[in-house]
Formats: structure tokens, C-alpha cells, sequence
């Protein structure tokens, strides 16, 4: 492919961690083992469409500033069949092996559901062609349900049946998109689905509702023969007060409630932990022992700003929290590491985009290497099998195996007195953990 978009910049070479050059990795090496995989196979990264190429970097108080040359500013389909390709010498410069996208970052919302499905077809065949040209694939796709003014209200959520219909009738083509491009998961994010206020919602029938557009969706991935997975990604707020998707807990007990669960699984994101009041290793872990954790937008909040801001993760801790749990759950199998995140409004040329991808890639590839670490190591895993040990054998064993009755635990504390308690050593972990980064 030629190099007509990205001028002057070359492919991202590693040059470890003594290199000065900013268009270099400093700890993502790809082709580098860890443990018995090697860095790409681990990460999986992504390239997320509608940050890198369809975001403006507009925020609440001003307007766009981000400079994309290749791109028209127009709606047509040809505008968007270009951007396929600055997408795409984007991904193969920085090594990202897979991409996701909304159906309306892709190609345009023309004037009727017909036209905007053909727009979605041509780019398409596009994106097909450049698969095939680079060997980058697609992790997932997903539908907007939330920008287009229907919406306003929600999708699946709407209290207005022909809005439902148009979010499904959205959702089919998207999904048969998704499974033409070879995708390896679909995500579901409930943008509006959720309330302004319970003044005027049927928060029982919303949710019925939610769950019958996951069902359809469900029956439609069967009918096609989609072997991909299905993800829902929780965020508890913004754009509504309250999203019912709120947060790894909620969507696992919605998922159980309407007979869903082992249909989907989540796909988590940093900023969206943060703004439920949770860590993204909470997040993360819930999901976990689920069994539910599917994969994760890979970005950051800032401490001092009180929405979304979608950054790019940089900050070793977190990236190291997040491959404990992937490394705990065996690794992805069809998700991976999306970065759902965009350069500051102030960083608006072409080449931030690489700079920020740099960071996000090397910061994880520490992570990663920080985790494999902690776990070959042993002793945190080692601190906890001990400290529940009391369950291991005797009357703990007995309390875990459910023979114990209320009556049987009062006669062990007669005859046994006071339990003894042993610290939790945090600050002896965290201590732990600081010799490893
Ligand atoms: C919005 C968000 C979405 C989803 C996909 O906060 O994270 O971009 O990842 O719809
Ligand atoms: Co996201």
C-alpha cells in the first residue's frame, strides 16, 4: 500500500527502552515472547474507526480542530471509501492487527434505512479489499443506536415501537456486515439505553424491551451462521442520568434475568469503570469470575474532569491491573485490547494519532510483562491461597461444602472461642507489586 496518507511517517519500529525516538516502541515488541505467547498474540490491539478517523475532537465547548487531509468533510460515499485507507496504512504503520467501527463511522446515514444499507455495502467491499490486502481483521463490529436523532429517547429503549424496529432493523445489517467482514465479535452499547427521568419511564417494559432486541439479535446470529461473539459494554451514564447497562454487576444480572447469559459477554472500558464509582480491575474481575469477561476498550479518564474523555491509557498500574485479570482468565480468545480513545483536542495533527497509539501499546506491553512477572513470582497468589486457607480443610471446609448449619457453626465458636485474625499485609503487596514496574 502506498504511503499517501501518512507522509514521512515510516512503519513503527521497536527500539527498546533506550530509544529517544518518538515514533518508536520503547516496550511493545511484537514478535516477543512472554511466557508462551508472544506480545501481539497476548495485547490483540484495535483500532477504534470512529476516534481515529471520524472524531473531530469536538468537546462541550468547542468545535472541531482535528486535520485529516484525506478527508472531504462531506457525507459521500466515496469520502468514505478513501478513509478506508488512511485507516488501514494507519493500522499497518503502528502493527495494530484488527479494527472496530459503528456502522455510521464507516459510511454515511443517507436519507432512508435502503440507502443508508447500500452506502454500508459499498464500504464494505472496501473494507473487505483492505483486509485482504493487509491481513489486518476486523475484532468487532457494532450499530450507532444513539447519535441520529430518533434516538433521543433510546433505542431498544424508546418508548416508541417503530423507533425499536429501526434500532433492530440497524442491528441486522450491521451484524451481517460484521459476520461478510470476517469479524470475531459484536458489541452492543447501549448508548441511550437508559432514562432522563423516571418521571415519565416504564423502566419494566424498557428493559422487557432491551431484552427482546438482544433475543432477536441472538436468533438472527444463529440464522446466519455468525460465529462471533456477542458483547455488551457497560457504562452506568452520559448521555442519559442513568444507562441500565450501569456496570459489570448490572449487566451480568440482566443477562441472567432475561435468559441471556452465555449469549453475551461483556466488554469492558476504563473511563466507564471510573464513572460507575468502580477500578477497572473491579470491573474486570466481576466479569472474570463470571465467566463473562469477552474483551475491553482499552482508555483512560482523567482524575480532574467528571466525563468521558476517552484518553489513551498511559499509566503502568492500570495497565498492569487489567493483564493480571486477562492473564488470569487464560488470555482473550475472540477479544483484545480496542483503544475506544482519542487524542486531546489540542493535539489535532495527523501524527498525534501515532503518538498516542505508541503510548497506549508500549504502556500495555509493560503491563503485561509486569503481570506475567507478578504471577510467575507467586507470592501475592501465594499471600491469598493462604489467607483463606480456613477453608481449605475442617470446619471450614465443612461451611464451604454447605454441610454446616446455623446450629453447627455456634457449637464450633463454644467450643472453639474467639477467632484469630491475621493482617492483610496490603501495603506488604502493594510493595510487592512496586518491584515488578
Ligand atoms: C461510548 C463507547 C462506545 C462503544 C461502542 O462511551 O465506549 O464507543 O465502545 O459503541
Ligand atoms: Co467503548
Amino acid at each position: 500500500m502506498s504511503g499517501e496518507f501518512f507522509p514521512g511517517i515510516p512503519t513503527i519500529p521497536f527500539e527498546g527502552p533506550k530509544s529517544r525516538n518518538p515514533l518508536a516502541f520503547k516496550h511493545y515488541n511484537a514478535d516477543e515472547k512472554v511466557g508462551n505467547k508472544t506480545m501481539k498474540e497476548h495485547l490483540r490491539f484495535a483500532c477504534a474507526y470512529w476516534h481515529t478517523m471520524r472524531n473531530g475532537l469536538a468537546d462541550p465547548f468547542g468545535g472541531p480542530t482535528a486535520e485529516r487531509p484525506w478527508d472531504d468533510g462531506t457525507d459521500s460515499v466515496e469520502n468514505a471509501r478513501k478513509r478506508v485507507w488512511a485507516m488501514f496504512e494507519f493500522m499497518q504503520k503502528t502493527g495494530i492487527e484488527f479494527y472496530c467501527f459503528h456502522d455510521r463511522d464507516v459510511a454515511p446515514e443517507l436519507h432512508d434505512l435502503a440507502a443508508s444499507n447500500d452506502a454500508l455495502d459499498a464500504v464494505a467491499d472496501e473494507l473487505l479489499q483492505a483486509q485482504n490486502q493487509t491481513g489486518i481483521k476486523l475484532l468487532w463490529g457494532t450499530a450507532c443506536l444513539f447519535s441520529h436523532k430518533r434516538y433521543n429517547q433510546g433505542a431498544g429503549t424508546s418508548p416508541y415501537a417503530d423507533v425499536f424496529a429501526y434500532a433492530a432493523a440497524q442491528v441486522k445489517k450491521a451484524l451481517e456486515v460484521t459476520h461478510r467482514l470476517g469479524g470475531e465479535g459484536y458489541v452492543f452499547w447501549g448508548g441511550r439505553e437508559g432514562y432522563a427521568t423516571l418521571w415519565n419511564t416504564d423502566m419494566k417494559r424498557e428493559l422487557n424491551h432491551l431484552a427482546r432486541l438482544l433475543h432477536m439479535a441472538v436468533a438472527h446470529k444463529k440464522k446466519i451462521g455468525f460465529r462471533g461473539a456477542f458483547y455488551i459494554e457497560p457504562k452506568p451514564r452520559e448521555p442519559s442520568t442513568h444507562q441500565y447497562d450501569s456496570d459489570s454487576a448490572a449487566c451480568l444480572n440482566f443477562l441472567r434475568e432475561h435468559g441471556l447469559m452465555g449469549e453475551l459477554s461483556l466488554n469492558i472500558e476504563t473511563n466507564h469503570a471510573t464513572l460507575a464509582g468502580h477500578t477497572m480491575m473491579h470491573e474486570l474481575r466481576v466479569a472474570r469470575e463470571a465467566g463473562a469477561l469477552g474483551s475491553i476498550d482499552a482508555n483512560t479518564g482523567d482524575e480532574l474532569i467528571g466525563w468521558d474523555t476517552d484518553q489513551f491509557p498511559t499509566n503502568i498500574y492500570l495497565t498492569t491491573q487489567i493483564m493480571m485479570e486477562v492473564l488470569r482468565m487464560g488470555g482473550f480468545t475472540t477479544g483484545g485490547l480496542n483503544f475506544d480513545a482519542k487524542c486531546r483536542r489540542e493535539s489535532f495533527e495527523p501524527i498525534d494519532l501515532f503518538h498516542a497509539h505508541i503510548g497506549g501499546m508500549d504502556a500495555f506491553a509493560r503491563g503485561l510483562k509486569t503481570a506475567h512477572a507478578i504471577i510467575e513470582d507467586g507470592r501475592i497468589d501465594a499471600f491469598v491461597k493462604e489467607r483463606y486457607s480456613s477453608y481449605d480443610s475442617g470446619f471450614g471446609a465443612r461451611i464451604e461444602s454447605g454441610t454446616a448449619t446455623l446450629e453447627d457453626c455456634e457449637a464450633h465458636i463454644l467450643a472453639t472461642g474467639e477467632p484469630l485474625t491475621r493482617s492483610g499485609r496490603q501495603e506488604m503487596l502493594e510493595n510487592i507489586v512496586n518491584e515488578f514496574i
